[in-house]
């Protein structure tokens, strides 16, 4: 495949865009090359600026689970944009689309709507603090919430000491009070919670992670981390930006069977366009301005665009949560798919799967938390994604992402994905 085109708008972007992206993720650095640009999509398909067409396995890392240019959410976003496309003042369709997530959601009276998952999490954080009076939280490696300063923390030395900044940029004084633990680790959330007694705000855990691969908890983790919540007073936070509306209506609380006090979203709630919320029962919501005094504002949050965009896609996945186990069907066929031809080729390899997200992991440990994640071959890794991408398979150009299946997927596409493996000199 030519991307001759996609490299020139590369290297035109890079003058005027920092690395030439507007989120690293996209500039292909982990597998190397130019980032292709899309020029338009529809279903399951990209089409880049080189006129080629790629079936796509992120969704807009996760949004798109419908399939791209679903059109009930274009139509729902054409007909708000000819009627003004921002006040800074309440509309009707904020409520609408706050009640349909409430009603779906297990745990939350309230939610507040703001622009990313970013803005989500900071903000959940900030309320936990708001409401606890505590200042620690407690992170797990690996776990991606956004790039707000309290979560862009490395472990510090040691099984129980403090965070350490792993951005520029980020200070000590923020540091500090990020307590950094292992997935599937309860012991070392254990350890931690014991060495900072009355002292942690939240934990704050991605119910399945994305940002490492995909990587389900263990048996008993996710119980273990809700039962040490409710010993020592400390809010549980389950940032279901890629899980919430994706795993089913009630995501991965559902999918779990475990109540969260603080729950985030993003990425499925806004349809494609820009909507980050915080939800969680009335008790700790009143604490928010301008009921409460913990402040959170924005300019845009809310937006009718977007929440006309949401409210259609939410709508769908509401009436329709037949989807949901179709997804799950379409990720299992893929999943061993894939895994019968690294099988035969005699790969080592990891597969992780969690209803409709998935990951390819190059090693032969179970891949289990961060750690685990980081012993994959990344070599064999820019082999799959390059020779997957030239059979017109566009992958997460990174190791630590899930895949993320939208409904548009067809099984051909899924067993044309699998004969490119079948094809590929791993
Ligand atoms: P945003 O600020 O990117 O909307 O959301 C941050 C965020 C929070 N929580 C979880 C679990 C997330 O996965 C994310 C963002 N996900 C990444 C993909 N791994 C977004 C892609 C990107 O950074 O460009």
């Amino acid at each position: 495949m030519m991307y001759q085109r996609s490299s020139a708008l590369f290297a035109e972007a890079k003058k005027y865009i920092p690395g030439g992206v507007n989120s690293p993720v996209r500039a292909f650095k982990a597998v190397g090359g130019d980032p292709i640009f899309v020029k338009e999509a529809k279903g399951a398909y990209l089409y880049d600026e080189d006129g080629n067409r790629l079936i796509d396995y992120i969704a807009s890392w996760g949004p798109l689970i419908l399939g791209h240019a679903y059109e009930p959410v274009i139509s729902a976003v054409i007909d708000k944009a000819l009627k003004g496309t921002s006040f800074g003042m309440p509309t009707e369709i904020e409520t609408e689309l706050a009640k349909l997530a409430v009603s779906m959601v297990p745990n939350i009276d309230k939610i507040r709507f703001v622009n990313s998952g970013t803005e989500a999490c900071m903000s959940a954080v900030r309320l936990a603090r708001g409401f606890s009076g505590r200042d620690k939280i407690i992170k797990f490696a690996g776990c991606y919430h956004g790039h707000s300063d309290s979560f862009l923390i490395q472990a510090g030395s040691g099984a129980v000491t403090f965070g350490s900044p792993n951005s520029p940029g980020v200070t000590q004084g923020t540091a500090k009070d990020t307590l950094l633990a292992d997935y599937n680790n309860l012991d070392h959330v254990q350890a931690l919670v014991e060495a900072n007694k009355d002292e942690i705000a939240a934990i704050i855990i991605e119910p399945v992670a994305g940002n490492m691969g995909c990587i389900v908890p263990q048996k008993g983790f996710m119980e273990g981390l809700r039962a040490l919540c409710d010993h020592h007073g400390i809010l549980l936070i389950f940032d279901e930006v890629m899980t919430g509306f994706r795993l089913g209506k009630g995501g991965a609380q559902e999918a779990l069977g475990i109540d969260a006090d603080i729950l985030c979203f993003g990425k499925v709630i806004g349809g494609g366009l820009p909507v980050g919320a915080f939800a969680a029962r009335s008790e700790i919501m009143s604490h928010l301005a301008p009921e409460g005094s913990v402040y959170q504002a924005g300019t845009l949050s809310g937006n009718p665009l977007a929440m006309a965009a949401g409210l259609a896609m939410l709508t769908e996945l509401n009436d329709r949560p037949e989807i949901f186990e179709s997804l799950a069907d379409k990720t299992e066929h893929l999943h061993k798919g894939l895994e019968s031809v690294l099988k035969r080729k005699g790969v080592p390899y990891q597969i992780n799967r969690f209803g409709s997200m998935i990951s390819v992991h190059f090693t032969d440990e179970p891949v289990v938390d961060f750690k685990s994640s980081a012993k994959g071959n990344n070599d064999t890794f820019k082999t799959y994604f390059h020779g997957m991408l030239e059979k017109g398979i566009y992958l997460p150009p990174s190791a630590f992402e899930s895949y993320f299946l939208n409904d548009a997927l067809s099984y051909a596409d899924l067993d044309e994905t699998i004969e490119a493996l079948d094809r590929l000199q791993l």
